[in-house]
């Protein structure tokens, strides 16, 4: 495994450096959903980060999402290169949204992990009957975390509103952007 020479990582940045928006990232299941035979993520998991992307960029978010960054499985990054944008992007982030997914997503609990070392607000997306990881049913005693019920990986928009504002306080749009009051984290 080589080491990248490209550390040590930038100091800490403000939350919304030079006006930007603030940014939700959208994690969930990837490498285990590609199918085999065409390399790309199944439409149905794909209409679903979808449906997420624009939920939180309708109201004025920047959105990360490393599936639509990684063109739906068509142009998978290295271990190297993910690993550092997808933890960069998560100091930057006010918000983590993600399905564990089941069985869990290895990338996935690695950014709860971080999400949570951070006490960073997550929301995770959880399936009836899904089996959810202890840990992962656990980490609201050390970070804020809201757990939301999905079927088929839909959610409730009024719902997720809710979880975001009892997150991040309201959620005031203004010119297309969102302007937060004060990110709890
Ligand atoms: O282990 P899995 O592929 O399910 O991990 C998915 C999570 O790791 C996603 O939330 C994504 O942000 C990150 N990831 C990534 O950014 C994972 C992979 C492949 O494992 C990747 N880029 N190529």
């Amino acid at each position: 495994m080589s080491h990248p020479e490209s550390l040590p990582l930038p100091a800490d940045e403000p939350l919304q450096p030079g006006g930007s928006k603030p940014l939700v990232f959208v994690g969930g299941p990837f490498k285990g959903l590609l199918d085999p035979a065409t390399g790309l993520l199944p439409e149905r998991h794909r209409s679903n980060y979808r449906a997420l992307i624009d939920h939180f960029a309708g109201l004025g978010f920047e959105v990360d999402n490393a599936h639509r960054r990684e063109a739906w499985g068509a142009e998978v990054m290295t271990p190297d290169v993910c690993t550092r944008l997808d933890y960069l992007a998560l100091r930057k982030a006010v918000l983590f949204v993600a399905y564990p997914g089941d069985p869990p997503s290895p990338g996935t609990m690695v950014e709860i992990g971080w999400m949570s070392a951070m006490a960073k607000p997550m929301i995770l997306l959880i399936e009836r009957g899904q089996e959810v990881p202890p840990l992962v049913a656990g980490v609201h005693t050390i970070a804020p975390v809201r757990y939301l019920a999905v079927e088929a990986g839909s959610f409730d928009p009024d719902e997720l509103n809710r979880c975001t504002t009892e997150l991040l306080g309201p959620v005031v749009p203004v010119g297309g952007r969102v302007e937060l009051a004060m990110p709890r984290t």
